[in-house]
């Protein structure tokens, strides 16, 4: 008999002991004259003491993010989470009212250790009703959190108790499953990490956790539109835009691992990795073995999935990781414009200034100067694409972070950008160079056929 299956089935004797404390606190504050259902008692506990961090886990790292704090009471860990409104900045001169859990969106990252008995009260502070699913987990039904289906939505006020053993370990998630559109697209979403008891394939330096996200906030409003089916203009690692996502900072050598997780609404993102190739090693359904796993350079990360993904960092440098669809990569406003690349607009500048005084006509050569121009933004709202660089101005925003890879840290911080070594970086090229090579930047550009029948002529 392995542990897991020992686990699952005295299991089934311990769910019933867990409704038995829900039915307890629900029938003292919501339904007294609801009838209890008694549970028989349980016989023994499926569980293990709890799991501590640096005795039996390495904690993992949440760029940007914050974790859901605990208590151990009788050998079970004891969390607190409080759905409420949240004022959260996606990145720097853009905030929204939200709906998130203890003071954070996305909620507060969960971590615990597989055999942990864990216990969650759920405080709902909203004006509606609310629940907690706990995605990816395997639990007693009636923990599952599906509002209607597995219990009473939580009402406004009331306070409801969730409680399981872990049976597994990998990269879950939690979120809200009362009127998912809307409480989800408002932020009530987060991980939940499970480590394993006793570790598992190659010792791991560095644990990052990132969550997926999407969102739309019209320029100058401050709710998110939880009605949005395809216009997304938020587009975010743990509810962070670039340039408001913090990097992932890594030693040279060490082992990464990058824990993914997609709650979006209604998109998959197929997030790339610069400069490595790496090992998909885990989905939300546990590890994949090490004969199974996919050498890659991007992960598609489903929506409502997680995916795990491991490295080593032997490659120094300022690596780009970010989604690859090039329309993730862009801030509010970025879509919906008329195209006007290769526009000459002639005339037409000084005649719509006698009516728009300081009109200019933007964008014919696309977006990538918008920003750096310094065009300006509505209230609550921020330039469609990125940051200042080392170099020059990053041309994306949304979905983008960067993998900070180097020989030495000296501490947890962002060490800056990187310093690439002397000609290992491309410049301008010189004339020295040009004429060495037999290079005439003035001659007509060449191509040759690449098939047999091919009959291409240019140049
Ligand atoms: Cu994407």
């Amino acid at each position: 008999m392995t542990r897991r299956s020992m686990l699952a089935s005295a299991g089934a004797t311990l769910a019933g002991g867990a409704l038995l404390l829900r039915g307890n606190v629900a029938h003292a504050q919501s339904a007294p004259s609801a009838p209890v259902r008694r549970a028989p008692a349980p016989t023994r506990r499926d569980w293990l003491v709890p799991g501590m961090p640096g005795r039996d886990y390495r904690p993992v790292i949440v760029p940007n993010g914050t974790k859901l704090p605990w208590k151990i009471v009788g050998g079970v860990k004891v969390f607190h989470m409080v759905a409420e409104e949240v004022e959260h900045e996606f990145a720097p001169g853009i905030k929204a009212n939200c709906w998130g859990y203890n003071g954070q969106v996305h909620g507060p990252t969960i971590e615990v250790v597989e055999g942990d008995r864990v216990r969650f009260y759920v405080t709902n502070r909203l004006p509606a009703p609310t629940t907690v699913h706990w995605h990816g987990l395997i639990l007693p039904n009636g923990m599952d959190g599906v509002g209607g289906l597995n219990q009473k939505s939580i009402a406004p006020g009331e306070t409801y108790l969730y409680e399981f053993t872990i049976r597994q370990h990998g990269t879950g998630m939690y979120h809200s499953h009362h009127d998912e559109m809307t409480q989800m697209a408002l932020g009530m979403v987060g991980l939940f990490i499970m480590h394993p008891r006793r570790p598992v394939g190659p010792r791991v330096d560095r644990d990052f956790a990132l969550l997926m996200h999407e969102w739309k906030v019209e320029p100058g409003a401050r709710r998110p539109d939880p009605n949005e089916m395809t216009d997304f203009n938020l587009l975010t690692f743990n509810a962070k835009a670039f340039p408001g996502t913090e990097p992932l900072v890594v030693q040279q050598g060490e082992r990464v691992r990058i824990r993914m997780g997609n709650l979006s609404a209604m998109d998959h993102h197929p997030i790339h990795l610069h400069g490595y190739h790496f090992r998909i090693t885990e989905t939300d359904a546990g590890p994949i073995p090490a004969s199974a796993q996919w050498p890659e350079t991007t992960v598609l990360v489903p929506v409502g999935s997680t995916r795990s993904i491991e490295f080593v960092a032997d490659a120094p440098g300022d690596w780009a990781m970010h989604c690859h669809m090039t329309h993730h990569l862009m801030n509010q406003m970025g879509h919906d414009l008329p195209v006007v690349i290769g526009v000459n607009p002639g005339g037409l500048d000084a005649k719509v200034r006698t009516l728009l005084p300081g009109y200019m006509t933007m964008g014919q050569t696309g977006m990538g100067d918008m920003a750096e121009m310094g065009m300006p933004v509505p209230k609550n709202s921020i330039p469609m694409v990125g940051a200042k660089g080392k170099y020059d101005y990053i041309t994306m925003g949304g979905m983008f972070t960067v993998v900070k890879v180097r020989e030495r840290l000296t501490g947890d911080g962002d060490p800056g950008w990187y310093d690439n070594p002397p000609g290992t970086q491309s410049v301008a090229a010189t004339s020295e160079e040009l004429s060495r090579d037999g290079i005439d930047v003035n001659a007509v550009p060449r191509a040759e056929p690449a098939s047999p029948g091919g009959h291409h002529k240019h140049g």
